[in-house]
């Protein structure tokens, strides 16, 4: 019996506030065409037995046309419909005006990953926030179009190249949810998954799951160089942790592949060959020059394809990335 609810309800949770009025206008509309379908299908299957032709009998003249029956059929589904739209744009509206007080979160979205940006400079790969709180995520791709959708609070979006996109929501219960691509954008775009987390405001309503509270999350997701428990990290393990954030990988290998850029792996303490300069050592000036000035130094067969990471680098992460990288030759 469970199992039939399940198929009448399968819908995730709800989690925002926007949860409940889409769930019911949705029901609405499906229960609504539920009964007119019956109704319609059942009317015809009894007319059809009741005035099938009968052998012997001729059948009668009918009516052309009936005025009551006529307007009723057009004025009671104008309604409807007048209903259905007043309550779907009420509703849009309100998904589409984020509140002043909402707080403001900068999302990336490239092929295949999401990134976060908070106020206070901290960056991440899953969405945190506050539970109780208006959040308002200002959208934008780095490549081709994309949609951010959180199925739990029923709140998706376009990401449009070019342009800033927004969004708002507010998360109702502290916990952990599904955060989708949900526009087809190429070979992995199915990979293009996280979560967001949301973390109550106050130590009382966090969770075994979300055991931090937002304000203690972003002190810690501030300073990458410490652990989830806000322990100072080794340097190494502090530096990858920094090249997942800034999404390095995505141009740089660590197994001595060469990709859009070349490999972390094997190039430390060598010379490399540099268009037009000859060749230079790879040392750690020559490592944070790449990071902060990208086309100072090309290697040669690579594009100058790197973006530059300056104000975005604290020279101590920079000194963290140097010692990852020293570690993985
Ligand atoms: C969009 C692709 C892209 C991203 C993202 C990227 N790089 Fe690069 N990187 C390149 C390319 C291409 C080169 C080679 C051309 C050049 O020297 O500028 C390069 C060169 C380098 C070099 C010099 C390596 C050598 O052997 O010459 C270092 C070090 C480096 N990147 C570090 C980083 C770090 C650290 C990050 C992340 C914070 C990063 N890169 C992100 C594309 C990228
Ligand atoms: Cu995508």
């Amino acid at each position: 019996m469970t199992q039939f609810w399940n198929l009448l309800n399968p819908f995730p949770g709800q989690h925002s506030t926007f949860a409940s009025n889409v769930d019911a206008i949705f029901y609405f509309i499906f229960w609504l065409s539920m009964f007119f379908f019956v109704a319609i299908v059942g009317f015809m299957i009894y007319f059809m037995i009741k005035y099938r032709r009968v052998e012997g009998q001729e059948p009668e003249s009918s009516p052309s046309h009936n005025t009551p029956i006529e307007v009723a059929w057009s004025v009671i589904p104008g309604f409807l419909v007048l209903g259905i739209f007043w309550w779907g744009f009420t509703g849009y509206v309100d998904m589409r005006s984020p509140p002043a007080e909402a707080y403001e979160v900068n999302v990336i979205a490239s092929m295949w990953q999401w990134q976060f940006k908070y106020p206070t400079g901290a960056i991440s790969d899953k969405l945190h926030i506050p539970v109780n709180r208006p959040v308002k995520l200002i959208m934008q791709s780095k490549d081709v179009l994309h949609s951010l959708y959180v199925p739990s609070f029923r709140a998706k979006q376009d990401v449009v190249p070019g342009r800033y996109s927004g969004m708002w929501f507010e998360a109702t219960d502290v916990g952990v949810y599904d955060l989708f691509c949900t526009e087809y954008c190429g070979q992995k775009h199915s990979d293009m998954i996280t979560k967001v987390v949301v973390h109550s405001t106050s130590p009382e309503g966090t969770t075994e799951e979300v055991n931090q509270t937002f304000e203690r999350w972003m002190e810690i997701a501030s300073n990458p160089l410490n652990d989830e428990q806000g322990q100072p990290l080794p340097l190494d393990v502090a530096g990858k942790k920094l090249v997942d954030t800034f999404q390095c990988a995505q141009c740089h290998s660590i197994d001595g592949t060469k990709k859009v850029g070349p490999s972390f792996k094997g190039n430390y303490g060598k010379e490399v060959e540099i268009v037009g300069q000859g060749k230079v050592l790879m040392d750690e000036n020559y490592i944070r020059e790449s990071i902060l000035e990208p086309t100072a130094k090309i290697h040669v067969g690579y594009e100058p394809k790197m973006p530059s990471f300056k104000g975005q680098m604290k020279d101590e992460w920079i000194d963290a990335v140097i010692a990852y990288i020293k570690s993985i030759q």
